[in-house]
């Protein structure tokens, strides 16, 4: 059987792309098997879909579903295929968090698969080969007497069980991207999920709140062929949390030491896994960046959300950071359900008092299943209902104008506008490192818009002007909120 596995476009211009692991992981564990598979990223390169299709001739294609943001990606692809009598399968964290009724209503999908989808795939593979029942596949939902059916979820794998991946399926050196001073940055995995139980966070449905990791062998296998075979200078932890503690830490530290690449990486993790110590031995094992949730300065709406990190923790994490030489990056999320002024107060003045190189403010996004999701359900009467797949666009901060918080929304945008100015041009690190998400945008739409389609481009272009133009504007024309908020 030939499975044709799809990365779709997204055209946005504000994230360079990265490495497709979901499906460069699904087509490395299929061809264990036998199974035949391609992988075509549409968010790298212009491709031509009728010559994919010709030349490969599918018989199943597997769209991956990452976020609102490949919303029309996804609907043109699907409708190519079609037309093409082959099944269309949905996957990825977006269908874990969104996936319903509404997608169905597209008419343009039969399966969508839920979480992790190695397992799952190979299942349908033989299912369909051996025309079995859907029914019996764990983990999907399809449709019935043009119901949506659901089957039961699938036993998470045991990530020793997945193999290396498979780097052939891709052309490893178009993902390379600029960042914190590195040149050839790329993303990279060693575990999936976090046990905790943020309200507001999708690993309730994504990995069910369990964290599993892979063996830490092939993990720096696979990033030795990155760097030997292909000249990769930098790696992003993809992982949710990247250390449980310290004793994880300093193992992969050891086994970078040994590995002897001479690599930059970072990571993203919680405020109290890591002593400071062992932040100071990441620092000397390359690691250049560390980001860390925060979400909010304020106590009690971190209780109320679940957060569970230790809030004495948090000024001395960031210290412990700058210490070490690390870029930490401080993400606050501003606008939470019924937040008042005066807790977003206290989250701008922890972002003032923390020694992180970077604070991120973004904002709130009602995410339905979630358990955050379900108590906004019950408790506000307006919140964003979604009527149809394009609906979901909503849940994207930039676009998000649906306010649950007591605070002015005009606050929220000028708040999430103001950090974000000063992050793109922060320029209080070591020379090297200035300015370098600037620079990260500027070689993202230098390298990426020659290779959108010219619809696509003219479409990104204008988001990302139109972003910059509002965050400016925000900052400029709003003295009185910022000063509000002792910003200015
Ligand atoms: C790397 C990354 C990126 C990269 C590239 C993404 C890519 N090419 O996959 C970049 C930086 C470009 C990026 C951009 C964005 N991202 Co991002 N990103 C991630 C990150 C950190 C890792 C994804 C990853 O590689 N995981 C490891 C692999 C192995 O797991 P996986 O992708 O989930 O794949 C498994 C399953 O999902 C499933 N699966 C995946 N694809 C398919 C396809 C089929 C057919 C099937 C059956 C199954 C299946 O099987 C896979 C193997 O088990 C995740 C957070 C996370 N830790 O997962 C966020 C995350 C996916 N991103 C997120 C967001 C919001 C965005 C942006 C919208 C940010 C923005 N506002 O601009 C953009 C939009 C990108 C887009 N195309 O939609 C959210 C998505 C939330 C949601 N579901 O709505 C996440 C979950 C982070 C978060 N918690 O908020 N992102």
């Amino acid at each position: 059987m030939n499975v044709l596995l799809i990365m779709p476009y997204h055209c946005d211009l504000i994230h360079s792309v990265s490495l497709p692991l979901g499906i460069i992981s699904i087509a490395s564990y299929l061809e264990k098997f036998g199974v035949n598979v391609k992988i075509c990223d549409f968010s790298i390169k212009r491709i031509s879909l009728k010559q994919v299709y010709e030349s490969f001739r599918p018989d199943i294609v597997g769209l991956s579903f990452p976020s609102m943001k490949a919303i029309d990606g996804i609907l043109k692809i699907s409708s190519f295929f079609r037309k093409k009598d082959i099944p269309i399968v949905w996957g990825g964290q977006f269908c874990d968090v969104a996936g319903s009724q509404h997608f169905f209503d597209t008419g343009l999908v039969d399966i969508i698969s839920y979480c992790e989808g190695e397992a799952t795939w190979l299942d349908l593979v033989r299912t369909l080969e051996n025309g079995g029942d859907l029914a019996d596949v764990n983990g999907i939902a399809y449709l019935k007497d043009g119901k949506m059916q659901v089957t039961p979820p699938r036993v998470f794998m045991d990530p020793a069980e997945l193999p290396r991946l498979n780097f052939d399926y891709v052309d490893v050196p178009v993902y390379f991207q600029y960042l914190y001073g590195c040149s050839k940055l790329v993303y990279v995995y060693l575990s999936k999920g976090c046990p905790s139980h943020c309200t507001f966070c999708m690993n309730t449905m994504c990995h069910r709140n369990t964290r599993r990791r892979r063996p830490l062998s092939v993990f720096v296998d696979e990033l030795t062929e990155l760097v030997t075979k292909y000249g990769a200078d930098g790696f992003y932890f993809a992982d949710e949390l990247a250390f449980l503690n310290d004793t994880e830490l300093y193992e992969v530290c050891d086994a970078f030491r040994a590995a002897g690449l001479g690599f930059h990486w970072g990571f993203q993790t919680r405020i109290g896994t890591l002593s400071d110590e062992a932040i100071a031995y990441a620092a000397a094992s390359g690691c250049h960046w560390i980001d860390f949730g925060v979400e909010s300065g304020n106590r009690e709406l971190l209780g109320k959300v679940a957060k569970g990190i230790p809030f004495d923790r948090i000024e001395s994490t960031f210290h412990a950071c700058k210490e070490a030489g690390i870029i930490s990056i401080a993400n606050f999320i501003v606008g939470f359900p019924g937040e008042t002024t005066a807790q977003l107060q206290d989250s701008v003045n922890l972002a003032k008092r923390l020694e992180s190189t970077q604070n991120s403010f973004l904002k709130y996004v009602f995410v339905p299943k979630t358990p955050g999701g379900r108590e906004v359900e019950r408790t506000f009467s307006d919140y964003p209902k979604f009527r149809n797949i394009k609906d979901y666009k909503q849940m994207d901060f930039f676009r998000n104008k649906h306010g649950l918080s007591q605070i002015p929304q005009k606050d929220i945008d000028v708040i999430q506008s103001y950090f974000m100015m000063a992050a793109i041009f922060r320029k209080d690190y070591s020379d090297n490192r200035s300015y370098d998400l600037l620079f990260k945008f500027i070689s993202t739409v230098v390298t990426r818009v020659t290779k959108m389609s010219f619809m696509c481009a003219v479409k990104a272009l204008g988001e990302i002007s139109g972003n910059f133009t509002r965050f400016f504007f925000d900052v400029a024309l709003h003295p009185g909120i910022l000063k509000k908020y002792g910003l200015k």
